[in-house]
């Protein structure tokens, strides 16, 4: 037991130095090919440790592998939650390349809790009570694994590849409109390159709230009052490169638009 919670942080601080350093990796199913989902949930409870040791913050989670699209491509039929930290929160329209590999990005609606929701019975009621707002966001993946290929056991302890994220400047009430109706459009240098509905995930984002706290409740955690939760793309994920001007329309929630540097200007 000793020897594979030590190859469990071993395996932690090697993706910790990969996503630190934006340097690709072989995936780590390679090297231990022994390892369970549950494992892999390990590994990124304790890469949550490093970044804490780092001097970051645990602000929220993430769901990903919401839409029927992604699952297939990774053969599963449920989504994953990865953890998300505030150096992850890009606060400027500007997306620095630096230390990222080969990201790409994807349209979401934030929630941001007011209360703790725990358990595995919620209903959508329980979810609205417990919001404070929702933000449109965009996020940015960007798996540490070589040619952006992996299993489910990789993805899941590469903290689902997240990497960082944008919330828009504006929040507001989740009760004026119908998420999964909500029309997303993205453009790249101009040119309209996806668009989805908040349906693409699991039907409605609020599901996508209650799956991550079921999925929680069974290793004993929950969402605490004031975390962000990123419900998953609504469209599938495009490339960025530098010089790229995105520009990601919400309806009536407005846009949020940035460009893509090879470093950050400071
Ligand atoms: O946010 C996501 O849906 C991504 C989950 C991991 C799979 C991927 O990196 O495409
Ligand atoms: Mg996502």
């Amino acid at each position: 037991m000793e020897t594979k919670t030590i190859t469990l942080k071993q395996i932690a601080e090697q993706i910790d130095h990969h996503q630190t350093s934006g340097t690709d990796m072989d995936k780590v199913t390679i090297q231990s090919p022994e390892l369970s989902v549950k494992d892999a949930y390990e590994i990124q409870q304790l890469w949550e440790q490093c970044a804490i040791k780092r001097g970051d913050q645990k602000i929220g989670w993430k769901m990903g592998l919401t839409s029927v699209a992604k699952q297939r491509s990774v053969g599963v039929n449920e989504p994953i939650y990865g953890r998300l930290t505030n150096s992850m929160e890009v606060t400027s329209n500007t997306l620095s390349l630096k230390g990222l590999i080969h990201p790409r990005v994807e349209p979401e609606i934030a929630f941001v809790m007011k209360e703790e929701l725990k358990g595995e019975q919620l209903t959508a009621r329980d979810v609205w009570k417990a919001t404070e707002f929702i933000m449109p966001a965009v996020e940015v993946i960007d798996s540490r694994y070589k040619n952006f290929s992996f299993t489910l056991i990789d993805v899941v302890a590469d903290n689902a590849s997240s990497s960082r994220f944008f919330l828009s400047d504006q929040a507001f009430s989740p009760f004026q409109s119908s998420l999964d109706k909500l029309e997303v459009i993205m453009y790249r240098n101009g040119e309209k390159v996806q668009s989805g509905f908040g349906s693409a995930v699991l039907g409605h984002p609020v599901k996508s709230v209650i799956e991550l706290a079921k999925m929680l409740h069974q290793v004993g955690l929950s969402i605490q009052p004031g975390m962000v939760i990123l419900t998953g793309g609504i469209t599938e994920a495009v490339n960025v490169f530098d010089g790229d001007e995105l520009k990601v329309t919400f309806d009536s929630f407005g846009e949020i638009n940035f460009d893509v540097k090879k470093e950050k200007e400071d």
